[in-house]
Formats: C-alpha cells, structure tokens, sequence
C-alpha cells in the first residue's frame, strides 16, 4: 500500500460540510502540518469509509479529524476500525442546529473514543489545533510554533472594550 507523508486526515460526510471542516485546514496550514481532505460518508459511501478507515495507519495518517451532520455516524465508524485518534466535529445542520450531531458523536460506547469538538466552525478550528497538538508531542519544532501561536493569540485579545 502507498504510504502517505501527510498527518493528518480530514474526512467529512458531505461536499456541503467542507466550508466547516475548512476551518481545520485553515488551522494546519497555519501550524505548518500537511492535511488531505476527502468526502467519506457512513451513509451514502460504506465502502469507501471502509476502505479510508482501515488503510489510515498503514497509508501513513495519524490522526483523523471527521466531520459530519445530523446523523453523524461518520466520526464513530471511523474509530471503529483504525487506532488511531479520531476528533469528531458535529457539523450544524439546518434541521437541528448540529444538535443531533453533536449527539450522534459525543456517545460512544466505552471502548471505541472520538475526542468530540464544539458544534461548528469553533469545533473545527479546535479540532486542527488539538490534531496539531497531538502531533506535537513527538515534533519539537511544531511544539514551538504552538507555542508562538498561542503567545500571539493571546496578544491579539485587546484588554479594552473601546479603541
Ligand atoms: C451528513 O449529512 C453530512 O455530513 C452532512 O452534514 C449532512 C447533509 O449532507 P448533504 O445532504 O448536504 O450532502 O451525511
């Protein structure tokens, strides 16, 4: 099997949740970690999250973010079938809010985690910090850039309420 130097694997259920689960990319383009993005779905693509899942480790990947809506089934299948970590991103969907995701996700049975994120694009965007975070406990020099970023966000946080 062809093995991949990219860490980190973005999958999501549907094109339609790309706009969310970009915030994680944007994240790790910022921290300096290569991504891949596919559209993996339990529901319409059994076959494929098959495949992804079991082939993740030996294809190179580390850790897994996954995104899906409403019934968000996408992140604990996944989990099912590799070792390796997988953060959950509840997507808002239109009937619920991301409600139902979030509760599709969040519930595993003891045995099987998903590190599950805030509904939306603040689950997202944390979602790529975490995957980053995790791949900087083995990686010095992104444990720096963390580091820098955190520093800068910090100091971005104005202490006024006027300018
Ligand atoms: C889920 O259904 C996807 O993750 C998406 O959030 C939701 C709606 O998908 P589309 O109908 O927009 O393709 O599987």
């Amino acid at each position: 099997m062809a093995t991949s130097a990219t860490p980190v694997a973005i999958i999501m259920g549907s094109r339609s949740d790309w706009p969310t689960m970009k915030l994680a990319a944007d994240k790790l383009d910022q921290l300096g970690v290569a991504w891949e993005a596919k559209v993996v779905s339990a529901h319409r693509t059994p076959e494929r999250l098959v495949q992804f899942a079991t082939g993740a480790k030996a294809a190179g990947y580390k850790v897994i973010i996954a995104g899906a809506g409403g019934a968000a089934h996408l992140p604990g299948m996944a989990a099912s079938m590799t070792e390796l970590p997988v953060l959950g991103v509840p997507v808002k969907s239109k009937a619920l809010k991301g409600m139902d995701s979030l509760l599709s996700i969040v519930q595993m049975p003891a045995g099987v985690p998903v590190a599950t994120l805030a509904i939306g694009e603040a689950g997202a965007a944390n979602a790529g910090i975490l995957a980053a975070q995790i791949l900087a406990l083995s990686d010095e020099a992104l444990a720096e850039r963390l580091a820098a970023f955190r520093v800068a966000q910090t100091e971005s946080v104005a202490e006024s309420v006027e300018d």
